[in-house]
This record gives C-alpha cells, structure tokens and sequence, in this order.
C-alpha cells in the first residue's frame, strides 16, 4: 500500500511501455487507458475486467457458479503515502462468471460507503460467505475517528445489493477479511495487515493510537507481527470469541521473526484445505511475496512451505485460491491497465499442487 519501491526490472519496462502508449486506440473503457499496445507477452494472464479498475479477489463458487469479490480502485487524487490513503475506495462491484475462461460479468454496485452507517473511509479488500441462503459480505474499513475495524453486510443474492450491519464486528480490527468454512461446518476469520493495516496499533492487546510506528515496531529480532483469526459465531455477524494470533513457524519451528521481510506475514490472509491440511497463504506486503504455510489446525501453527507468487506489476499483491471443478486457481491482481499502484486489476491463472501437496511457484512474467 505504499510507494513503489521495489519493482522487478522487467515491471518497470513494462510501466515505462505502458506509460508510452496512452494515446492509442482499442479503449478499455477507462479514460486514457487502451491495451493496443499493451505487450501482453509480458503477462502470463490478462485482466479479467477493463472497464473498472479491481483488486484483492476473494473468489468463491457459490450453486456452481464463480463469484469475485474485488476491491474497487478509483483515483480519487488522494496523494499516495505510507498509510495507503491513495486506495480511497467507495463501493464493491460482485463479477461473476459461468467458468474460468468465460464471460465475466459486472453486477453493479454490490454495497456503496455511504450505506455503511459507521463508516468514514477507505473501503478495502472484502471476502464473502453463503449459509443458510444468506450471502454475506465482510469488509474493512475506517469508522468515523480513523481506526479500520471490520464489518459485514446481507443479501439474498450473491451479487447484492448488501446491507450493512449498523456496527463493525464487535472486537474486529485492521483490515482484509478471509471467511474459511472448514469441513465440519465451522467458519473462521483470518484477518489484519500492517503499516497502513494498522494491525501494529494493537499489538499489546488494546489500541494504542494513532501515533504509534507505522510498521512493524521495528522489532527485528522479536516473533514477527501476524495476522489473526477468530471462530464465527452461528449467526455469521459475530466472533464467539476473541482473536488468536495465526503463528507463522520457520523450518526449525521458530516463529518467523520480525526483520524476515520475504517470509513474514504482511496483509491479504487466505485460507483453504487440501487433502485434509491448512493451507494459510498471505502476502510478505514490502517484499511481495504471494507465501504459504500448512497446519494441520485452522488455529495453526503453521509451518513456511514457500512462494506461490513472486512479485507482480505494482506494490501491492493480494489473492485468493478456489477450486473450480477439478482445478486450483490463483486469483491475484497487478497493475497492467494503469502502470499506478493504486489502479489495479484482477486476474486468475491455474495453481497446480505437487504430490507432495507443495505448491508450484508462478511467476506472472514466465509463459
Ligand atoms: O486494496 C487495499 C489494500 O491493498 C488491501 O487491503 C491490501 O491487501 C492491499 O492489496
């Protein structure tokens, strides 16, 4: 969410590229913004939608059909600084598709900020969830004195519109909701990120304000910031209890420590199960890295396995895993349409699995 400091070099040419082509013709829909010349080469896979600019996709197949639940990027001219105030978002758009590969079809306004009686703003990466014939969607975003918690809304369709519950989670914080419905039923939250995720403003248990680091304490040596997760209570609005930290172990089964920037958890939790183990993935936030560790708990400890996604065009990485019939797919975003970290778009590209359950390593650059 910050500036881009670090690209890998073949991004900037890209960005330089794009930059160089703005004038052309074949529009996306976005004002200024064209693909004519567009090295698609470059990108193992393209975005889903052009006509808005989308991020963090949170996918699910919902009555076999797939939904994505994405942030929605505007330039609002907000200036870009270390709190990410530049992703200003006001409203999520459901896309949905009959398969991967197929049409992918905006819904429309699926919730707008200025439904969410407690919000301020910033409406940041979401996920969603179906029980029970209700459709439910969890997002972070700042209330009115600055502090992101997290909320939930309703529908009774996949698609919205959603309405929002008149108060955040009662003990939620921090941002990027990942709802996992384990396969006895239970669903759990992982959830937080640091820097502008502000999860390091609570890590003594309670707020401490807003003038605190705004990193990770900068406690190098000390068990690494993590993220969090909490059982949801029956009625899918609520934790029944009070958030754990998801620890993160190294190959020694150490905690991963603070100053382990390509290993350690950063924002943009997601949780799914394959062959009867949890696979907590995250994004290393400053190194970019796309990570994974398995347990054998929802709860963890989770052990570091490895990358599933080294950096992307752009600052931020974000994703979620699905499995669609009888493929894995990675749901990821990056900046090809804009070269601007906050304009971003989401794409999906297939994950393979070893027999060994290790995931492959993709690289969005490598055809
Ligand atoms: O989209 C805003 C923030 O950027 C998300 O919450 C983070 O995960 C990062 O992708």
């Amino acid at each position: 969410m910050l500036k881009i400091t670090h690209l890998p070099a073949v991004a900037l040419l890209s960005v330089a590229a794009l930059a160089s082509c703005q004038n052309a013709g074949n529009k996306t829909g976005i004002p200024g913004v064209t693909r004519k010349e567009i090295p698609k080469s470059k990108f193992i896979s393209p975005p889903l939608v052009t006509h808005i600019y989308t991020a963090d996709p949170s996918a699910h197949v919902f009555n076999g059909k797939v939904y994505i639940y994405p942030s929605h990027d505007i330039d609002t001219g907000t200036p870009e600084n270390d709190n990410g105030d530049h992703f200003n978002m006001k409203d999520f758009h459901a896309l949905s598709m009959d398969s991967v590969g197929g049409e992918v079809k905006d819904n429309g306004v699926a919730l707008d900020i200025k439904n969410i009686p407690w919000a301020g703003r910033q409406l940041w990466a979401p996920d969603a969830a179906f029980e029970k014939g209700t459709y439910y969607l969890y997002f972070p975003v700042k209330d009115k004195q600055d502090i992101f918690r997290i909320g939930v809304a309703t529908s009774k369709s996949p698609v919205g519109p959603f309405k929002a519950q008149p108060k955040p989670i009662e003990g939620s914080f921090s941002i990027d909701p990942c709802v996992f419905k384990d396969t006895d039923g239970s669903y759990y939250m992982y959830f937080g990120g640091i820097w502008g995720g502000q999860l390091q403003r609570w890590a003594t248990g309670s707020y401490s304000g807003p003038n605190g680091s705004k990193t990770d304490l900068q406690k190098d040596d000390a068990p690494a910031l993590t993220a969090k997760v909490a059982k949801l209570g029956a009625n899918m609005l609520e934790f029944s209890e009070k958030p754990k930290d998801v620890i993160i172990l190294d190959e020694q089964g150490k905690p991963l420590l603070g100053k382990d920037h390509d290993r350690r958890f950063f924002e943009g939790s997601w949780m799914y199960k394959y062959n009867n183990k949890y696979y907590f993935t995250y994004s290393t936030g400053d190194t970019h890295n796309l990570c994974y560790a398995i347990g054998t708990s929802p709860y963890g400890p989770f052990t570091y396995k490895g990358v599933i996604l080294e950096p992307v065009q752009g600052w931020t990485t974000h994703h979620s895993i699905v499995q669609i019939k009888d493929k894995w797919y990675l749901f990821y975003h990056d900046t090809e349409l804009s070269g601007k970290t906050h304009l971003r778009n989401v794409k999906v590209t297939e994950l393979k699995h070893r027999p060994d359950g290790s995931i492959e390593t993709i690289n969005e650059f490598a055809k």
